[in-house]
């Protein structure tokens, strides 16, 4: 990509450049996955939990079609504030690019740029999947695409129940991705440590997962992501039987609304918080401050395998 349409904040440059470790942090969180203030309170603590962990956050957005890596104070306000930041996976990248607009970037878009940045590490709060029903609607993620084709390793807490946490795992193998849960063997759903599915890949703690890493990009030249699930701590966690009540009535609502496309996430994610009185956000914060560390972590465990 030519350099008037990738900017990398000096700081994150720097720290590449001497092969310090960096962490890539997503946008769509802050602009479409959560409501202003804590958007942005979130977006600036968990930039601080990656330096106390001894990492360079790099949060990125497309701003004025420039595909931004790291960012100003003013700029993550901006993203938590402003009617006209789009979501945008992937595919939405050249619009924004040649339009000049802005756009909230999802875990797709975050890992196609961080690739791009060199960057191999990315915290967020959960991934995309295959939507409940997904068998019949097609309702894919994106980002389980570019999993098969970009080497980041991303750090969430798993896979929300709003999805279908089976077939997304099934995809995820079909696609070749290697999934791995840190320290359990339990794939975490999200608000909950577990799905009722067993972790694919157990590993314990970042060494290992740095190893893992190396070897999956380094001698066996892989080309695909990694998913790394981390559970929410145990004090945060929302027992699986208490919020399934709360998916249950979103999807209806999403049903009766008939809302599609790429407005079903940010639709879903916003009824939960509503209907739990902040409860979820509450959780939310505290697992991705949870993987935020974690990815740190991680790349500087990797950062010091050379
Ligand atoms: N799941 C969450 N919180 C989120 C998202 C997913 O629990 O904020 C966001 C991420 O940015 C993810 C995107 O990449 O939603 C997936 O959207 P879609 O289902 O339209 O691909
Ligand atoms: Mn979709």
């Amino acid at each position: 990509m030519t350099a008037d349409r990738i900017a990398v904040l000096a700081e994150v440059q720097e720290a590449l450049h001497e092969g310090r470790a960096v962490v890539a942090l997503e946008s769509t969180i802050i602009s479409h996955g959560m409501p202003y203030p804590t958007n942005v309170a979130m977006a600036t603590e968990v930039e601080a939990i990656v330096r106390a962990n001894g990492a360079v956050p790099a949060t990125i957005a497309v701003l004025d079609g420039v595909c931004r890596v790291g960012l100003e104070a003013d700029q993550l306000e901006l993203l938590a504030t402003h009617p006209a930041v789009h979501k945008a996976t992937t595919r939405d990248l050249p619009w924004l690019l040649a339009t000049r607009r802005h756009g909230a970037t999802t875990v797709a878009a975050t890992m196609r740029i961080a690739a791009l940045a060199d960057i191999e590490v990315f915290a967020t709060g959960g991934i995309g999947g295959v939507h409940r029903g997904g068998a019949l609607t097609f309702d894919v993620s994106a980002d389980l695409a570019e999993f098969a084709v970009t080497p980041v390793a991303v750090v969430s807490a798993g896979i929300k129940s709003i999805l279908d946490i089976g077939l997304t795992l099934e995809h995820l193998e079909t696609l070749g991705v290697p999934v791995i849960v840190d320290g359990s063997d339990d794939f975490p759903s999200f608000y909950s440590r577990v799905s009722g599915f067993a972790a694919p890949r157990r590993l314990d703690g970042a060494e290992e997962i740095a190893a893992f890493m190396h070897a999956a990009w380094g001698p066996l030249q892989l080309t695909t992501g990694i998913s790394v699930a981390n559970p929410i701590p145990l004090a945060d966690e929302i027992p699986a039987a208490q919020i399934e009540g709360v998916i249950a009535e979103a999807l209806a609502e999403l049903d009766r609304r008939g809302i599609v496309g790429q407005d079903v996430t940010p639709f879903l994610l916003g009824r939960i918080v509503e209907q739990t009185d902040g409860r979820s956000l509450t959780a939310n914060v505290a697992l991705v401050r949870n993987n935020a560390a974690l990815a740190a972590r991680i790349a500087v465990a990797f950062a010091d395998l050379g």
